[in-house]
């Protein structure tokens, strides 16, 4: 019989207490659940005493955004830890430490990040992080290269693969962003001011068959393990320092994945900049730092990969000369088209983004959401045909214009 139970307070404080040295066994602890997420609980266990804290997540199971008509497996909480111990051994300034867990409890215990700060949340206040591209781009390098045929032993990587078989949360981005928006589906959530333009992505043909591409590569191309969900909301950050967090989506999928979710992300808020800086100058001065963010992440990411396997490739034939360019245009290509499918999906899809929705003004929300659809339709549709980062630029700053006019 399964041990698990969703965790109340008292359960947290009980569990914190078991990490070795981590807690004095007399400490007097208090405890919040803080998970402002759509799918699992999250506490922060605090000793007043020594202020020390740390935080413990625990999957419940079913999607909690939805309820318990939508079960989901425990086992993502295995694989978001062991996904979590890679990243943090690849990348340890980049990741949260890991101070233990338990897989039938569905329980991860790590470190505190209160002194950062949520990135989604830290772009709405209108930051600025200079630092996060280079360590965004170092991160998605390192961790795909290294769990990649390029980077590991490639009968190791087949092993590897099969501990991060994850179909519940797979099905999630293979409904939520490869197929509702382009149907009138039942998770569908968007406002009646857009319906028409909800409307045009379920009739627009050659929108599907670029989706159904990049759905298939999402499928079927385990070209390394894929943090899976590396939205802002999965990044804390400060003005020099970054953390990954919440791998639960981890697999073995499609590079261009990851690199497309943090654009799309930056997008969002891009698009959503007129809703937030009433002064034109500001408006323009942000919009650009975005941009050239974009760019920034893509270079480093571009920069530190060639590297990696320039010096330590464990594959002899991707030696071979022009094959890491292709390569490379590979990982830009798809980057640029899931990047597309994850900006409509937050637009018309079940889970939408706070950049865009906490907007008050109804005419410029409305306004973000059509400039967005327009900016993700471009980029899917022109993402195969695309040569150079500065292309995102280019097609963003003309689909901002076109959106602009609707
Ligand atoms: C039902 S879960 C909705 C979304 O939340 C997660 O952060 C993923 O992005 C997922 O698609
Ligand atoms: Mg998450």
């Amino acid at each position: 019989m399964s041990l698990y139970r969703a965790f109340a307070l008292e359960d947290a404080i009980v569990f914190a207490k078991s990490i070795p040295g981590f807690f004095p066994a007399d400490a007097v602890l208090t405890c919040e659940e803080i998970g402002d997420g759509n799918l699992n609980l999250v506490f922060r266990v605090v000793n007043p005493q020594q202020n020390k804290s740390l935080i413990i997540k625990q999957a419940l199971p079913y999607a909690k955004v939805v309820g318990e008509s939508w079960p989901l497996s425990l086992d993502r909480a295995r694989i978001e830890r062991e996904a979590l111990e890679i990243q943090y051994r690849l990348c340890p300034q980049l990741v949260p430490a890991i101070y233990g867990g338990d897989n039938e409890l569905a329980i991860t215990v790590m470190e505190d990040l209160s002194g950062y700060t949520i990135m989604r949340q830290g772009l709405i206040d209108g930051n600025i992080y200079d630092n996060f591209a280079e360590h965004i781009g170092h991160f998605i390098a390192t961790t795909l290269f290294y769990t990649s045929d390029l980077g590991m032993n490639q009968q190791d990587k087949k092993l590897q693969s099969a501990r991060f078989i994850n179909p519940d949360l797979c099905k999630i981005t293979e409904d939520l962003i490869f197929e509702d928006p382009y149907r009138d589906a039942e998770n569908n959530n968007f406002t009646e001011d857009i319906r028409s333009e909800a409307e045009k992505l379920w009739q627009d043909q050659a929108l599907h068959l670029e989706v159904a591409l990049l759905r298939e590569k999402f499928l079927t191309h385990g070209e390394a393990l894929l943090h899976g969900d590396l939205h802002t909301g999965s990044i804390f950050v400060t003005s020099d320092s970054t953390k990954v967090i919440d791998p639960e989506f981890a697999y073995y999928g499609p590079m261009g994945f990851d690199i497309g979710a943090v654009i799309a992300n930056l997008l969002l808020n891009y698009a959503a900049q007129p809703g937030w800086s009433s002064n034109h100058d500001i408006l323009r001065e942000r919009r650009a730092w975005l941009l050239s963010t974009i760019s920034s992440v893509w270079n480093h990411f571009e920069q530190n990969f060639r590297n990696l396997w320039n010096t330590y490739g464990v594959d002899s034939m991707s030696k071979t000369p022009g094959y890491q360019d292709l390569y490379i245009e590979k990982i830009l290509k798809d980057a640029i088209g899931f990047a597309g499918c994850k900006v409509i999906r937050r637009i018309v899809g079940l889970s939408h983004v706070a950049d865009i929705d906490t907007i008050e003004n109804e005419l410029h929300r409305r306004q973000a959401k059509v400039t967005a659809l327009e900016i993700g339709k471009r980029l899917v549709k022109q993402g195969r045909t695309a040569a150079s980062i500065a292309q995102v630029i280019e097609w963003t700053e003309a689909a901002a214009k076109e959106g602009a006019s609707v």
